[in-house]
């Protein structure tokens, strides 16, 4: 939130977590938390207090509970980390400070989805880019090119594992998208169903495979649409897809529908799904398909795995984790790299 009281700021990463820190400090800290906690609560409290739990009054009524650290200078508020509570925390105080702009691998490493991107977050924090751009340009040019060929690509594994691509999902309706959707996401994250136009509005997930970052998009599938509202659902989806990965589904008992060999022209991979079902003939002009089954939940690890190797081979990624020696974090960086060639 733009102009927020700069006293008031969030500790934890946005987003779905376990915990959120809330941080207040500042001359006006015991009247933001006032906000929170109401006068009497705090009434009590001063530095050397041990850690208290008190309700924390958000819309009118008590909504939880905080954990209160009173420090020498600040307060700090540890809650749940639900993004509804941590909103409704930040409009309370009228807005959150925001974050200081953090080197790239600080950035990644509180906000590391998954080991392989902490290992690199890890890492490149002991390694100073900066250094490592300044000693390229002392180089003699015949080395310095050599050198910075390989920092270029171990920057490309880095930036594709520092950065989640977009992974959208199309294919015709029914064919299996949000199964596979919720597999990949490892919930029942959207409606799947016998009924075609389930999904209407896109749905995105961060997900993590094969070691790398996705954000995987759920879409409403090709065909006849039933109505305006889902025309426009699908017309999002082709929108979508243009910016990103795809991945192609195949109902493989229907075989591939009449949108699937376009759609097939521009996507990284085509799962013919369903296979745990007899199957209709699969025309070799659509190439080699990933046979699937999303049926068994139970299957979803295997199924994690396998799309995640897929995809990291048709992208030409190594194997996801430390890039073994300096490498590009963020777009600025790659852009300094860049601008040495
Ligand atoms: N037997 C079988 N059924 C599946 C499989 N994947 C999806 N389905 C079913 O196919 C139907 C359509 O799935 P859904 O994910 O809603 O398709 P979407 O329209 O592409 O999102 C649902 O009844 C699913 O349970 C599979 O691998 N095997
Ligand atoms: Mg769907």
């Amino acid at each position: 939130m733009p102009g927020g009281d700069p006293g008031a700021r969030l500790l934890t990463p946005r987003g779905r977590g376990g915990v959120a820190i809330v941080d207040l400090s500042g001359p006006a800290r015991w009247d933001l938390a006032a906000r929170l906690l109401g006068r009497d609560a705090i009434a009590g409290l001063r530095v050397g207090t041990p850690p208290r739990l008190l309700g924390l009054h958000l819309a009118g009524g008590i909504a939880d509970r905080a954990l209160v650290v009173v420090r020498p200078a600040s307060i700090e508020l540890h809650v749940t980390g639900s993004p509804a509570l941590v909103a409704e925390m930040e409009r309370a105080l009228g807005g959150f400070a925001p974050d200081p702009a953090l080197a790239p691998a600080e950035r990644l490493l509180r906000e590391a989805i998954g080991t392989a991107q902490l290992a690199l977050a890890l890492e490149q924090r002991g390694l100073d880019f900066a250094a490592h751009l300044e000693w390229l340009r002392s180089l003699p040019p015949p080395r310095r090119q050599v050198e910075a060929a390989a920092t270029r690509e171990r920057s490309v594994a880095a930036l594709a594992l520092a950065w989640p691509v977009r992974l959208v999902l199309c294919g015709a309706r029914n064919a299996g998208k949000s199964t596979l959707f919720n597999r990949l996401a490892g919930g029942e994250r959207v409606l799947a169903g016998p009924t075609p136009g389930l999904t209407r509005d896109p749905v995105a997930e961060p997900v993590e495979l094969g070691g790398y970052p996705y954000l995987l998009v759920d879409t409403a599938g090709e065909g006849e649409p039933a109505d305006a509202l889902e025309a426009e659902a699908i017309v999002r989806a082709r929108e979508l897809g243009r910016a990103a990965l795809r991945i192609l589904v195949v109902d493989g008992c229907v075989g591939p529908g009449p949108h699937d060999a376009e759609l097939r022209a521009t996507a990284t991979l085509v799962v013919r799904n369903k296979v745990d079902l007899p199957q209709a003939p699969w025309p070799p002009e659509l190439g080699e398909p990933l046979p699937l089954s999303c049926a068994d939940p139970a299957q979803a690890f295997a199924l994690r795995a396998r799309i995640g190797m897929e995809l990291r081979l048709r992208r030409g990624l190594r194997a996801a984790g430390p890039a073994g020696g300096p490498a590009a974090l963020d777009p600025a960086q790659w852009a300094a790299l860049a601008a040495l060639a």
